[in-house]
């Protein structure tokens, strides 16, 4: 079954790259094997990541975002996470009416991932999803990611050029940001530029810009975008090209890229190292023994541990 899909994936036939990334959402016992068949053809995508507070204007920025990129006769793929959102399937850009335009599109795949079990999960996914769609042979990857917890800034880690898209102050004004969203940001959008307030917030960027350490190589443009009539979009669209020069001129793009390598595989590794320790462990009468003598303070957890450690047997654990 999983040649077909393979088959299917590396043709760009969109109902296979549908597949694929089920699979992958259903963490079904194949996926990894197609994954590994898959990755000689990745590595040519460019990939842009798209966060901020919900209401921000994302989905919008995206949508605008599409147009420039199909003009441009590009090929993209669009992942938009939610975590709060349950659906799969393009529910949550679906709704969206120009969106299901773009969605008639051959050349353009859109995909809402929501949760299924864990946070680490999805951003697993969200990784697994964009090589699909690499392999697929989209030219541009969009992820769209709720700016809001951890896992979204583990999410963005696999964009190229990161978009934090803010809106004039109000709710999210600059201070309440989460300071790991700034970082990670390359460039700053605030939406909704035609609202009052739009100077206020630039100019905050800038002077957070201006105490922060780490643009001495790049700093962070800020473009004002208004998603209803597209003004800024181009700005948008030129201030990620000029990142994506900056990061090829630099070799920087080749650190991030070697980084995420060395970070994906021994996630690889530890995923299923845990698995095989929970399969062997949790549940076992020997271990509900220890967490009853660790309760009488009869045993410790560091001891225990220590002794669950040795009797552990890895031969089992795989990847596929
Ligand atoms: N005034 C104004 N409203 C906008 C702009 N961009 C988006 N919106 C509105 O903001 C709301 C949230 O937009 P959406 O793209 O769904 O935000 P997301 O949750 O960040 O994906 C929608 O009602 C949009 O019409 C803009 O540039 N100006
Ligand atoms: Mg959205």
């Amino acid at each position: 079954m999983h040649e077909k899909v393979i088959e299917g994936i590396l043709n760009g036939d969109r109902r296979m790259v549908a597949r694929a990334i089920s699979l992958i959402e259903n963490q079904d016992p194949n996926k990894n094997k197609i994954l590994s068949e898959i990755y000689p053809h990745t590595g040519k995508a460019y990939v842009v990541g798209i966060t901020g507070a919900p209401g921000a204007g994302k989905s919008s920025l995206v949508d605008r975002y599409l147009e420039t990129l199909r003009k441009q006769g590009l090929t993209v793929g669009v992942i938009a996470v939610d975590p709060t959102s349950p659906f799969t399937g393009g529910a949550i850009l679906g709704d969206r009416i120009r969106m299901q335009e773009h969605a008639l599109d051959k050349d353009i795949f859109i995909r809402s991932m929501g949760t299924r079990g864990s946070l680490g999960g999805l951003s697993r996914a969200t990784k697994e999803a964009v090589q699909v769609l690499d392999a697929a042979g989209k030219d541009v990857i969009v992820i769209e990611t709720v700016g809001v917890g951890q896992s979204e800034v583990d999410i963005i880690k696999y964009a190229d050029s990161t978009l934090v898209v803010m809106t004039p102050a109000g709710g999210d004004s600059v201070q309440t940001i989460k300071a790991g969203i700034m970082e990670i940001a390359d460039i700053f959008i605030v939406n909704k530029s035609d609202l009052a307030g739009a100077d206020r917030t630039v100019s905050e960027i800038g002077m957070m810009l201006d105490l922060s350490e780490n643009n001495k190589q790049w700093r962070p443009p800020v473009v004002r975008t208004v998603t209803l009539d597209s003004s800024g979009i181009d700005d948008m669209y030129e201030a990620i090209e000029k990142h994506r020069t900056f990061l090829m001129e630099s070799g920087n793009i080749e650190k991030v890229r070697k980084e995420r390598i060395r970070r994906d595989v021994l996630d690889l590794i530890e995923y299923q190292i845990k698995n095989t320790v929970w399969d062997q462990v949790s549940g076992s009468d020997e271990f509900e023994e220890l967490v009853n003598q660790i309760m009488s303070r009869e045993n410790d957890p560091y001891s225990a541990a220590a002794q669950v450690l040795q009797g552990v047997n890895l031969d089992q654990c795989k990847v596929f």
